[in-house]
């Protein structure tokens, strides 16, 4: 059910628009400029299909998104239009890469990128292989408020419930994410997190009532990562001697600690090391089973760390190690 081993699509998302911090938008021609690209083509040997952009898709953004209050939630919706039309958008490039068979990595921009991602590459795993595909999420966060839930109305902290089906377009406003199909979503018996450690109240109940499957800094301290990947790969079928299933890595950098990925829009104290995070991704390799990657939330402006600082390039080499790691550079 894999993709070719050496075909990679990429896709290059300059996208702030699910949280409020510019800068986050300015991280795939960093990540590109620090030599990512050329790695994965001269040194892994992969065949890059890349348009050469990093997208910032204006022609998707409505002249007027104003806040959108629904029934009952704690805050309105920020830019829920721009970013319904723009994760469409990802949607769609993303499933043109899947569907040639090609491995996907999305650079971004925020998390909110995720729905489109995902919801592409679901749909061409859906239709080339008929079969679901497998979620790590790998963050500080959970991101599956849904929009009565969250307490800042930033999409980037919901897309998992919008993947999840635990949120779904409004009737009155079927404008946004209307578009999403259960086609594109994911099960959330299918997803599994780890890293997390800043979760919100209504969130770790969203978590609770949906035993869904999640190793918290606290679990990685407890078990140590080698323990708990075997766990979190064996949950999803794909731990040795099983049948596997294809996965999608979403990985936040900010799952990452601040002390080595600092550069990043809400960073959280107590998070992986650097070996940790590139461990996650070896793993996830060696599984054979990875069909899309997407690399989120570096921000190399962010307040308290200066572009071009050393905080901001050690932000962006852990970025590319992870890409690296995840796309098979540790093999011997
Ligand atoms: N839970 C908070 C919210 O909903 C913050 C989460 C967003 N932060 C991220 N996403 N960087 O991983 O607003
Ligand atoms: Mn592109
Ligand atoms: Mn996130
Ligand atoms: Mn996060």
């Amino acid at each position: 059910f894999l993709p070719s081993k050496d075909q990679l699509g990429v896709v290059g998302v300059g996208f702030s628009g699910g949280q409020t911090k510019p800068g986050v938008d300015a991280a795939p021609a960093a990540l590109i400029e620090a030599g990512l690209l050329d790695s994965l083509s001269n040194e892994l040997g992969y065949t890059i299909h890349h348009d050469g952009k990093v997208h910032n898709y204006t022609e998707y953004i409505p002249p007027s998104d104003p806040p959108l209050q629904t029934a009952g939630a704690r805050a309105p919706m920020l830019k829920a239009l721009t970013v319904s039309n723009v994760t469409k958008a990802i949607a769609d490039q993303v499933y043109e890469h899947a569907s040639q068979g090609r491995l996907v990595l999305t650079l971004g921009g925020d998390h909110s990128i995720a729905i489109g991602t995902i919801a592409g590459t679901a749909k061409a795993v859906r239709e080339r292989l008929g079969r679901e595909m497998a979620v790590i999420w790998i963050d500080a966060h959970a991101d599956i408020n849904t929009p009565e839930s969250s307490g800042s109305g930033n999409i980037h902290g919901m897309p998992v419930s919008y993947l999840t089906g635990l949120s779904k377009a409004p009737k009155e406003n079927p404008e946004v994410f209307g578009w999403m199909k259960d086609e594109n979503r994911i099960n959330v018996s299918k997803l599994v997190y780890i890293g997390l450690r800043d979760v919100d109240i209504p969130e770790k109940k969203i978590l609770r009532e949906n035993g869904i499957k999640a190793f918290s800094m606290h679990d990685v301290d407890k078990y140590g990562i080698g323990r708990v990947m075997e766990m979190a790969l064996e949950h999803l079928n794909c731990g040795p001697g099983q049948e596997g299933m294809p996965i999608h890595l979403s990985f936040d950098v900010d799952a990452l600690d601040p002390q080595v990925a600092p550069s990043t829009g809400t960073p959280v104290r107590g998070g992986l090391t650097l070996r940790e995070g590139d461990f996650i991704c070896e793993c996830i390799h060696e599984t054979g089973c990875l069909v899309a990657m997407d690399l989120v939330e570096v921000n190399t402006i962010v307040e308290g760390v200066e572009h071009d600082s050393f905080g901001s390039m050690e932000t962006v080499r852990a970025g590319c190690s992870l890409v690296r790691c995840a796309l098979g550079e540790s093999l011997l």
